[in-house]
């Protein structure tokens, strides 16, 4: 607590000396505050989303309050309970999962402060009440990608059975949700296609690894056809497993992967991944762009999404557009 009561003087004196910097120094004026609690560090695509938020915090010239949770959901909870206390004029938050956020979001609800989602979403019958706009990918849609590839590879290598292992993102969060559903669904119709398995690997790179172990033990190097990963974290670790046992990744195996990452980037390039997935991290400026039109008393769209698509082998990889974060 003591070091977010610093945090909070620090803030509040930038914001007043920023205040002497042209503008009064009335409190009317005084920065506008914003408590941002990260849910942790698990992924480049983590980071990347971080740094946009504390890059576009800096450049609308607001005061910022960041708590990393370290993929604990109670820190996310208690640095929520610290922004209210100590009255920011938003809270901005990515909850590591959809549920148990009615409580402490009908608190910031009580203070009047509003509340805009990045990155992930929360469930909730009150869900509509509890925030005021949500910023990020359209997950399904990243789900259906990956699936429409997978058949216009099966195509191509006029493949008739598609053994399909799954290794997916942190239980319960919209990204693992909503990729798995959107996956299954652009596969569903077509019978070709079979999801022997589908394990955690909790966004994590040695957790990537270790499904990948697991997977070859229980069903060998000519037991899987595909693997279908919903980050590129874990892909890397899937990558390192299967070059140590001697399988050409993207040959011997497909692989298709989520978020768009340079090394899964590059990886793709080079032959040793099929297909990139794009999910976008830099959320930062349409996060800020919000809170200043919200604080300005505009209205504010409820839903925004950022602009993704997909890079596979079956595109032209020398477009200078195929590039990654
Ligand atoms: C997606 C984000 C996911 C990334 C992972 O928006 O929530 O969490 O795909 C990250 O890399 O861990």
């Amino acid at each position: 607590m003591r070091k977010i009561a610093i945090m909070v003087l620090a803030v509040i004196l930038l914001g007043l000396l920023g205040g002497c910097a042209g503008k009064p120094a009335d409190p009317e004026n005084r920065a506008i505050v914003v408590g941002f609690s990260q849910l942790g560090a698990e992924s480049s695509w983590r980071m990347a989303n971080t740094k946009s938020v504390e890059a576009a915090a800096k450049q609308y010239g607001f005061g910022l309050m960041m708590e990393n949770a370290n993929q604990k959901q109670e820190k996310q909870i208690d640095a929520i309970r610290s922004f209210i206390a100590y009255r920011v004029d938003v809270i901005v938050f990515s909850p590591i999962v959809e549920t148990g956020w009615d409580n402490v979001l009908n608190e910031a609800k009580q203070a009047n402060i509003p509340v805009i989602l990045v990155d992930r979403m929360i469930e909730s019958e009150n869900a509509d009440s509890l925030y005021t706009a949500i910023v990020g990918a359209d997950f399904y849609a990243e789900g259906r990608r990956a699936g429409e590839y997978l058949i216009r590879k099966a195509d191509a290598e006029k493949m008739d059975h598609v053994r399909i292992a799954e290794i997916s993102g942190t239980p319960d969060s919209t990204p693992m949700r909503d990729r798995q559903r959107g996956f299954q669904d652009a596969i569903r119709e077509d019978s070709r296609f079979e999801i022997i398995d589908s394990i955690s690997g909790d966004f994590l790179r040695s957790k990537g690894e270790e499904c990948m172990t697991y997977l070859l033990e229980k069903y060998g190097k000519d037991g899987i056809d595909v693997i279908y990963s919903h980050n590129d974290s874990m892909t890397l670790g899937v990558l390192d497993i299967l070059e140590k046992n001697g399988i050409r990744p993207a040959k011997d195996i497909i692989l298709i992967t989520v978020d768009g990452e340079k090394e899964a980037v590059e990886a793709l390039k080079a032959g040793r991944i099929n297909c990139v997935v794009q999910c976008s991290p830099d959320l930062g400026d349409e996060v800020m762009k919000l809170v200043q039109d919200l604080k300005a008393g505009k209205e504010i769209p409820r839903v925004t999404h950022p602009d993704e698509g997909a890079f596979s082998d079956l595109d032209d990889l020398t477009d200078p557009r195929v590039e990654g974060f």
